[in-house]
């Protein structure tokens, strides 16, 4: 493992995937592993991306990456798919861009799937991340599918987070309706070359208006940016450079009660998160036998005992 590890710090591709892999599949392995490579961590500016399919994460992710590319900044890309059996392979997207990113030295891309991931999908994901970042890359960005509760999980684990919308799907709307929006720090109304585009990035701008904070001078402002991720491009410039203000902002001392309340955030999650999959794959079958806990779901099926009470019957021995 010290071989391993030695190897990912140097930014070594094969190795780093190699870990990547022990993240996924092997969480005893994982734990003293994350511990070994968590001092390097803490370096890599993390940007997570989340929106609904189809709605051009993959496509952004990667001129995004071009963009950070043409500033000589390394960039490691992680694409989460909850709902994809697989893991490993490269993402979709624009193949020929993505082959033009594959090829080149300082860019590392991994998928990951829901199979792969014994210890749960947004822990691997957070750890695959700190592989990443111990690897030294400047820039990760992490494209989730959708804004289902991992997928919000996940992003939580970044520094900026980038919602993306497109016209024509009464995204915006949907997004404070799902309260998606609070978990953006920039908005990206994509595909800005249909039409609609332009009403949809004003409405989202009216909406955060309405944000009780909206006029706090110690805080994030969350701006709407438009854009057009096929040719002519055109946004993208703008976004790369919002993501590095907003990590000037969090870096800036005036904000860093802010920026450590963020950070409270996200590590808690993280720890709720192992907590969560240890109860749920370890401790749930060592408390209740497996005779025991089929029972307790045939007498819920049965409608014999309610969920509540039978998740109470659990707990209970244990937190009275
Ligand atoms: N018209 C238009 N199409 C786009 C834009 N960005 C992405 N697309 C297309 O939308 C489709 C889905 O893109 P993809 O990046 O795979 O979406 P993802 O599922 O969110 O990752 C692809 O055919 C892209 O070429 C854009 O700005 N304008
Ligand atoms: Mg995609």
């Amino acid at each position: 493992m010290d071989d391993l590890i030695e190897k990912v710090l140097c930014g070594n591709k094969r190795a780093i995937a190699k870990a990547i892999t022990l993240v996924e599949n092997h969480p005893e392995e994982c734990e003293l592993f994350i511990k070994k490579i968590f001092p390097h961590t803490g370096n890599a500016l993390v940007v997570g991306t989340t929106g609904p399919p189809g709605s051009g994460k993959s496509t952004l992710v990667n001129n995004l990456a071009l963009e950070f590319r043409e500033q000589g900044k390394t960039v490691g890309i992680i694409a989460v798919d909850p709902t994809s059996p697989f893991s490993g392979g490269a993402l979709l997207g624009d193949r020929i861009r993505m082959d033009e990113l594959s090829a080149d030295p300082d860019v590392f891309i991994r998928s990951m799937g829901s199979r792969g991931s014994l210890g749960g999908l947004s822990r691997a994901t957070m750890d695959a991340i700190r592989v990443l970042d111990a690897a030294g890359f400047d820039i990760i960005l992490v494209e989730t599918v959708g804004a289902g509760q991992s997928e919000v999980e996940i992003v939580r684990t970044a520094h900026t987070t980038i919602v993306i919308g497109i016209p024509g799907t009464g995204d915006a709307v949907q997004a404070i309706k799902a309260g998606i929006l609070e978990i953006a720090d920039i908005y990206v109304v994509n595909k800005s070359d249909r039409p609609g585009a332009d009403e949809i990035a004003r409405e989202l701008r009216l909406l955060l208006t309405l944000d009780p904070h909206a006029k706090d001078a110690d805080r994030w402002h969350v701006p709407v940016i438009s854009t057009t991720n096929v040719p002519p491009i055109d946004g993208i410039h703008k976004l790369a450079k919002t993501i590095l203000e907003h990590q000037v902002f969090l870096n800036d001392p005036k904000n860093a009660k802010f920026a450590f309340e963020q950070e409270k955030i996200r590590r808690k999650n993280e720890i709720h998160e192992i907590i969560k999959v240890e109860i749920f794959e370890n401790m749930l079958t060592s408390i209740i036998g497996k005779q025991e806990w089929e029972k307790l779901l045939t007498d819920v099926i049965s409608k014999k005992i309610d969920p509540y009470s039978a998740a109470r019957s659990i707990m209970d021995p244990i937190f009275r």
